[in-house]
């Protein structure tokens, strides 16, 4: 049993004071750098759009952040702009420990399709490459922290589980957009998939 710890987008955009705030998103930092020094393989993901970006509602006339779209993939929430590649809010908090991530996984690239898992985006088969290169190390056992629970650690975890990876999802260290009932119906999704909640 090989364990790597995957910190979800801990990023300015994310935090409050950022684009796409998620309440208290930044009281998680200090847990997730102490709970980085039990782990040998850390992960960081990075939300890292190009700008006019099809998940932004400003790239749709008529739509308002938070509004509903039907993509070619399908149902899509269209966001206010964020984590824009190279800009301030993209960057990862800056207490975040960073020094001791094998690989920081970046989504979200591909102006047409938005890419909540760190794994495939969200046409559900477009694979990022972090699958090959946990496997390629020998990962078998996953623990997911960070933001925001509801929509990429839920998408990342799911995404794991079917992967064959058993997932842990740390919800003390993680926090929540919370959209329309999105954190109960994650967190239903999760427990369903075999995911551990602790
Ligand atoms: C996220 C919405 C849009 C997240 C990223 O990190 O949960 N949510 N992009
Ligand atoms: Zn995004």
């Amino acid at each position: 049993m090989t364990h790597a710890l995957i910190v979800i987008d801990v990023q300015n955009d994310f935090c409050p004071g950022g684009a796409l705030a998620v309440p208290q998103g930044d009281e998680i930092v200090p847990g997730i750098n102490t709970l980085m020094k039990a782990f040998d393989h850390v992960i960081l993901t990075q939300d890292w759009h190009p700008a006019g970006h099809s998940s932004f509602a400003s790239s749709h006339p008529e739509k308002s952040p938070f509004d509903m779209t039907e993509m070619p993939y399908g149902p899509q929430v269209l966001w206010p702009d964020h984590c824009i590649q190279g800009s301030h809010g993209a960057a990862f908090h800056p207490d975040l420990e960073t020094d001791r991530a094998a690989l920081i996984q970046r989504k979200g690239m591909n102006p047409a399709i938005d890419s909540y898992s760190a794994f495939f985006e969200n046409d559900h088969t477009t694979p990022t490459g972090l699958d090959g290169a946990l496997q390629s190390v020998g990962i078998t056992d996953l623990t997911l922290v960070g933001l925001a629970t509801d929509f990429c650690v839920a998408y990342s975890a799911l995404d794991a589980a079917k992967l064959g990876f058993k997932v842990t999802v740390r919800s003390d260290l993680c926090r929540a957009i919370d959209l329309n009932g999105s954190l109960a119906e994650a967190r239903d999704n999760m427990a369903a998939a075999g995911i551990d909640l602790s």
